[in-house]
């Protein structure tokens, strides 16, 4: 995209008159920024109206990527780099008298999903668009996204997240897209004279799906694919006429809001009723575009890839079935064989409780013919495979399973491919969670280890380090992530090191500075910032930080001169609103910061900062800043993660267990780079089978422990009566399920080291320098490079461009 300076400011004025009738010298932050928004838009209009043409008359098989998540946080910045104009735009706007920062910090973060998953999707949606992909966006468009969070006497309290008060400058409401989407009431099949049968509906509602597209822009490539969000509207009918205000209530609130819960939120009507929403909306606008292209619908495969994250969107198996055999006349047979060739699926979990399941009853009443196909889906896939395995399997595998639909299931037998999210994840699929699966469908299981923007998490938020990168190994980086690599030649040069040293420092410095603001808490940027921000989770194990600083806590209470590098251990974390243990550790956590922060016998080597609201934003600041990762999850449940590869990316050094991804950043960087400890997949797995964890044991037998775990229950935390306790019975009454009494004195241990690590400074900076130098890997261009080849099978539509 060319545009001088002198161009985009005379657009800006004459812009802001036109929409404020206002002197741009009049015009606040927030004026400047919808203003710059519609800007920003027109320049990429004419490519998005292209791409969307070019794909339609070259008739490029895309895909469609299904979330019922989206998490792109803040779009100005990364839209205008990936227009290649953010330079011109900070100048003119510089120019003009104003800031391009404090413009971006007007903008709203889209948080329309809780963590992990969501925030994939949307660097999926950035790595496609960049690397030329054809591929779209298919979720809901919520009124309101991740409730926000504040700390109220140390507890969360959650607010709502009004993301659309000011209006949404990326968005475009396409009216005449929507598409009628009917769910309740009874269905059944009427024969008709031909011998075909026809779907009658009695008694069911239908509602409107309006969609909202916004722009997902390459990275300098002229490519603008599309992410579609679904609205819920009433439709103006007769039926409708007469409906109760409550009705109407119901039915408008079916898009209202996210969703809190990342882990299971089970059995809410108005959950599944949001899953079949947007994939029914979704699968109609694709059928409807594919007829466009007048093929035959048995070819669909050959043009259309739809993809489930996860099994929240599985609904789009049956759903596909339904439109081929009720609205095509396609038969059962030639529907299946369509519908599982165009399917895949992502699985990023292997907790049971996480695994998704609906009550029959449940899924009758709402979704009639969904629950019809789903029934004959699974009587055909008893039928073909109990020739060939026992009957104990074929129960194991099957969709209807004790009154419930098991949609993990339905994503595996519906799909021709199923992935986990990191190597080890995958191995653990196929030998224990989806053992059975994948003895009848080898063929089908296959490893996607995740991915990160690196353009976001690297160029747009670290700019110190970004611009040493581009004076020390040049830019190509950017666009071959790879080229990192190059970084590694500088591994014994010390200005290169001093310089790396430097860039972090002033990140470090903007962090504390921003900690003091928000929080009052002084922080000092020689501390190591010692970081850990994810959803508060048990499995996670924020609590094992927690034990450890407790434990330096008291070493320095028994022993006033303690020596130790000073720490400032981060928090940031978001517990699921009805997750009362998870809010129990938030509210431990703050007050032992309480506790600490303002004894004067620690003298400021300890700090505990937990920062309010993690999100995006948040996290696109802390994560430059930050010198140590801790990635603790106890071995074998945490999928992937993906934080881990932000803060890698940034030079922080990864503490961690053997667990999800990083297993493979261990490889990357070699073992004298990263600090790894703990319990293996392997041992958890081995006391699972033996039965022989006493948590109780290891307690009697550590002085240390006691001590620690006793001032939960002790008053020495102040203020955490019940969550105290709560979390003490968790640890030895119930046997401490995620195994934090195990791994205590082999994090001990390995936090010494790190302190050790952190006092040889050069040591450190090359640790750091070859952590980002092996960080390419974990570039989601690199991840949906190979989910384009080997799943979807779809091309960069420039081959020239190709990363
Ligand atoms: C399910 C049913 C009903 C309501 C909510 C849900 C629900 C919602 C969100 C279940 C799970 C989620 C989110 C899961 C998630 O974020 N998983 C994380 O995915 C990342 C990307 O693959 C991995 O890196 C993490 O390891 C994994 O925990």
């Amino acid at each position: 995209m060319k545009i001088t300076k002198k161009v985009f400011k005379e657009e800006m004025i004459q812009r802001l008159k036109e929409k404020y009738a206002m002197d741009i010298n009049d015009a606040t932050p927030q004026e400047l920024f919808h203003v710059l928004g519609s800007v920003v838009k027109a320049y990429y209009a004419d490519d998005w109206v292209q791409t969307w043409k070019d794909y339609l008359t070259e008739e490029t098989k895309q895909v469609y990527y299904f979330s019922i998540e989206f998490l792109p946080g803040k779009m100005l910045k990364s839209n205008l780099l990936n227009l290649g104009i953010l330079d011109t735009v900070r100048d003119g706007l510089t120019e003009l008298g104003f800031s391009l920062d404090a413009i971006v910090e007007q903008e709203k973060d889209m948080a329309l999903g809780n963590g992990g998953l969501g925030r994939l999707a949307s660097c999926f949606m950035d790595s496609i668009a960049s690397c030329g992909l054809p591929g779209n966006g298919n979720g809901i468009r919520y009124d309101y996204g991740l409730f926000k969070q504040r700390f109220v006497d140390g507890y969360q309290v959650e607010l709502p997240d009004e993301w659309l008060n000011n209006g949404n400058v990326w968005e475009v409401r396409k009216e005449s897209k929507a598409v009628d989407v009917r769910f309740g009431g009874n269905v059944y099949m009427l024969p008709l004279a031909d011998g075909r049968l026809k779907p009658v509906y009695e008694n069911s509602r239908l509602i409107k799906a309006v969609p909202y597209d916004t722009a997902m822009v390459g990275y300098q490539n002229d490519v603008v694919n599309t992410l579609r969000l679904w609205s819920v509207e009433i439709p103006v009918s007769e039926e409708n006429r007469y409906r109760s205000l409550e009705e109407r209530r119901e039915l408008e609130d079916l898009t209202a809001v996210l969703y809190p819960d990342d882990s299971n939120e089970r059995g809410r009507r108005t959950r599944l009723l949001q899953e079949y929403f947007f994939v029914s909306a979704g699968v109609q606008s694709i059928v409807r575009y594919f007829k466009k292209l007048n093929k035959p619908l048995t070819t669909m495969s050959q043009y259309i890839a739809i993809h489930i994250n996860d099994t929240h969107p599985a609904l789009c198996i049956p759903e596909m079935m339904r439109i081929l055999l009720d609205e095509c006349d396609l038969t059962w047979e030639q529907a299946w064989e369509v519908t599982v060739k165009v399917m895949s699926y992502t699985n990023h979990t292997i907790m049971a409780e996480a695994l998704e399941k609906w009550p029959i009853e449940l899924m009758q009443e709402m979704l009639p013919r969904m629950y019809q196909i789903i029934e004959e889906i699974n009587r055909r896939f008893v039928n073909q495979y109990s020739q060939y395995y026992d009957i104990e399997l074929i129960e194991r595998t099957s969709i209807i399973q004790n009154g419930q639909v098991h949609m993990a299931n339905l994503s595996i037998i519906g799909s021709h491919s199923t992935n986990g999210v990191a190597k080890l994840h995958t191995d653990l699929l196929k030998s224990v969670v989806l053992h059975d699966f994948y003895t009848i469908f080898p063929d089908r299981f296959n490893n996607k280890t995740n991915g990160i923007a690196q353009r976001r998490w690297l160029q747009l938020s670290n700019e110190p380090l970004a611009n040493l990168l581009d004076q020390t190994i040049k830019t190509s980086w950017r666009k071959k992530s790879n080229d990192l690599h190059l970084l590694q030649n500088y591994v014994e040069d010390d200005t290169i090191l001093t310089a790396l040293a430097k860039a972090k420092k002033e990140n470090k410095v903007a962090l504390a500075q921003y900690i003091e603001e928000t929080t009052g808490i002084a922080v000092s940027a020689d501390a190591i910032f010692d970081v850990q921000i994810k959803r508060l989770h048990a499995y996670k194990r924020q609590l094992l930080n927690l034990l450890h600083i407790l434990k330096l806590y008291f070493a320095i209470k028994d022993n006033p001169d303690f020596q130790m590098v000073p720490r400032v251990f981060i928090f940031g974390a978001k517990a699921a609103p009805s997750y009362t243990y998870a809010k129990a550790i938030i509210k431990a956590i703050n007050e032992t910061a309480q506790l600490i922060n303002h004894d004067p016998d620690v003298k400021d080597r300890i700090k505990i900062v937990f920062l309010e609201n993690y999100n995006v934003t948040l996290a696109e600041r802390i994560i430059p800043a930050a010198d140590v990762s801790e990635q603790i999850s106890l071995a074998s449940k945490e999928a992937s993660g993906t934080s881990n590869m932000k803060l890698m990316l940034n030079g922080a050094i990864t503490l961690a267990t053997l667990d999800g991804a990083n297993i493979e950043i261990r490889d990357a960087v070699g073992k004298e780079n990263i600090v790894i400890f703990g319990l293996t997949e392997e041992e958890v797995y081995g006391y699972y089978q033996a039965q022989n964890y006493n948590a109780m044991s290891i307690y009697e037998n550590s002085p240390t422990l006691q001590r620690v775990l006793n001032a939960f229950i002790d008053g020495t935390i102040p203020n955490i009566h019940f969550e105290g306790q709560e979390i003490f019975d968790s640890l030895i009454k119930y046997n401490d399920e995620f195994f934090v009494l195990k791994d205590f004195d082999s994090y001990c241990v390995a936090q010494k080291q790190i302190e050790e690590l952190y006092g040889d400074k050069r040591r450190w900076q090359q640790m750091s320098l070859i952590n980002i130098a092996n960080a390419g890997q974990f570039s989601a261009d690199h991840t949906v490079a190979r989910y384009a080849e080997d799943i979807w099978q779809i091309e960069p539509v420039f081959a020239h461009k190709e990363l």
